[in-house]
C-alpha cells in the first residue's frame, strides 16, 4: 500500500507539474480522465462510508488506506474540465463553465472534506469517521445537484 501512494505521489507530483492544458491530446481524453477519477475516488469514498454507516465493520487500516485514496483522487479532476470538454459522453452541465468561481469553490469544498475524512481516518476511531463522512459526502452531492445531469 505505501509503495501504491508513493507511486501515486509521484504521479500525482508529475500530473501536477505539467499546465492542464497539455495534459490531454483531446477532449474526450480529458472527459475519460475526470470520469475516471471521480469513479476511482467514489469506490474508495465508498468503502469508508460502508463502515462509517456500519454496513461493513470498521477496520481501522482499510479506512486510513480508503480516505487517504480518496483525497488524492479528489485533486485529479478539476484539471479535466478544459475548454472544449464540455461536449461529448459526458454529465457535465454548462453551468460548471458559466459558473466557474461557483464551480471552483464547490470543488475546493469537496476537496477540504475529502482531506478532513482522510485526517479523521488516521486517527483510527470509528467516531471520528462518522463525524467526517456526512459532510464529504454532502460536498459531493452539493455539487452533483447544480452541476450535473442526472
Ligand atoms: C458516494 C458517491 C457519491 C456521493 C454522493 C453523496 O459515495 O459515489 O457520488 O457519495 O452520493 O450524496
Amino acid at each position: 500500500m505505501k509503495h501504491t501512494l508513493s507511486i501515486i505521489g509521484t504521479l500525482l507530483a508529475i500530473t501536477m507539474a505539467v499546465p492542464a492544458q497539455a495534459q490531454f491530446a483531446k477532449p474526450e481524453d480529458a472527459i475519460k480522465y475526470r470520469k475516471a477519477s471521480f469513479n476511482v475516488m467514489a469506490a474508495h469514498f465508498g468503502r469508508v462510508g460502508a463502515m462509517a454507516n456500519g454496513r461493513i465493520p470498521f477496520d481501522a487500516k482499510m479506512a486510513q488506506e480508503n480516505a487517504e485514496i480518496a483525497a488524492v483522487m479528489a485533486k485529479l479532476p478539476w484539471a479535466a474540465f478544459g475548454e472544449g470538454t464540455d461536449k461529448g459522453d459526458t454529465r457535465a452541465k454548462p453551468e460548471i463553465w458559466k459558473e466557474a468561481a461557483k464551480y471552483k469553490e464547490a470543488s475546493d469544498k469537496m476537496q477540504a472534506e475529502m482531506a478532513k475524512l482522510n485526517t479523521a481516518a488516521k486517527a483510527g476511531n470509528i467516531d471520528a469517521l462518522k463525524v467526517a463522512f456526512g459532510p464529504a459526502a454532502a460536498s459531493c452531492k452539493a455539487c452533483h445537484d447544480v452541476f450535473r445531469k442526472d
